[in-house]
């Protein structure tokens, strides 16, 4: 029992889920940090991890969990009338030459191949019902809301502020700073300026989610271990349940993105779950 039990923490650490099947119930159960039980694709029924049993829809009101029953490292139970996407910085600045992306150095043209991806997911979200969030990284014209560590930092090719192809790099309003016009936000959707790589530091994000009654987020966009990782840590620290999209986001470092995937579901989904655009439409039905 003791040799099963340290092989299942292994599989998990690596961030992997593992399914428990036995015909002693008792045995399953005291393997087990946390069951589900599944009927039609949707999960009815939770434990906590400290086996405190928990029934999805008294808790939620009667409301409507869905399952991701793909995602990693174990499927993802969300309520769509409590969930956002939050799409991260799709601007011309991060993805077409001689914007922001491109002055550090980046190739940023494989970014490009995310963007079919991205609109089908906001597509989606939107046929579903689900808030879609758009964020800018970018500054005040006047840079007052850009600390000079941020700025003079390193010897990129032209710095925030600095006239460039696109107008003055990360300068709201300027054309670099604007989403990508595939990825437009609809009428209505929120559209955050962030001076920072987080989407919840100086922006009123939070009180925006709490006002609706957000408790679960999707993430997606630009870049995976920036600015998409750096909101979505912060939100798991403010309790939200988060999934990132992993073929709607990318990275200038193809070995980045692969590590903040591995590193966000590992140990028992330390940071979140992740999951295709594929599996989550899916389990939206659209
Ligand atoms: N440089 C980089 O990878 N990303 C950023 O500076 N910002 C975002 O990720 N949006």
């Amino acid at each position: 029992m003791a040799e099963i039990r340290a092989r299942i923490i292994q599989a998990r650490n690596r961030g992997a889920a593992v399914l428990l099947i036995g015909e002693d119930l008792d045995e399953v159960m005291d393997l087990s940090d946390r069951i589900l039980v599944m009927s039609e694709g949707r999960i009815t029924h939770e434990t906590g991890r400290h086996g405190r049993h928990r029934h999805h829809r008294p808790s939620h009101g009667g409301a409507r969990m869905i399952t991701v029953p793909g995602a990693l490292p174990f499927p993802f139970a969300f309520d769509p009338a409590a969930t956002a996407l939050i799409v991260i910085d799709m601007q011309r600045d991060f993805i077409e030459p001689g914007g922001f992306g491109a002055s550090l150095g980046n190739d940023v043209t494989r970014l490009q191949a995310i963007v079919p991806t991205v609109a089908r997911l906001i597509a989606g979200a939107r046929a579903a019902g689900l808030p879609v969030i758009h964020t800018r990284e970018c500054h005040r014209p006047d840079l007052s809301d850009c600390p000079p560590a941020k700025r003079l930092r390193g010897a990129p090719s032209l710095r925030i502020g600095d006239a460039g192809p696109m107008g003055r790099v990360l300068i709201a309003g300027e054309p670099g700073a604007a989403i990508l016009p595939d990825l437009a936000p609809a009428p209505g959707e929120l559209v955050l300026d962030k001076p920072g790589k987080g989407a919840f530091y100086a922006t009123p994000l939070g009180d925006h989610l709490a006002a609706r009654g957000i408790r679960s987020l999707i993430l997606a966009g630009v870049t995976t271990e920036v600015c998409v990782q750096t909101t979505m840590r912060e939100a798991n620290d403010r309790g939200f349940d988060c999934l990132l999209v992993e073929d709607a986001t990318d990275s200038y470092f193809p070995e980045f993105k692969a590590a903040t995937l591995a590193m966000i579901r590992a140990q028992g989904a330390i940071v979140g779950w992740t999951a295709t655009t594929d599996q989550l439409l899916g389990a939206l039905d659209f």
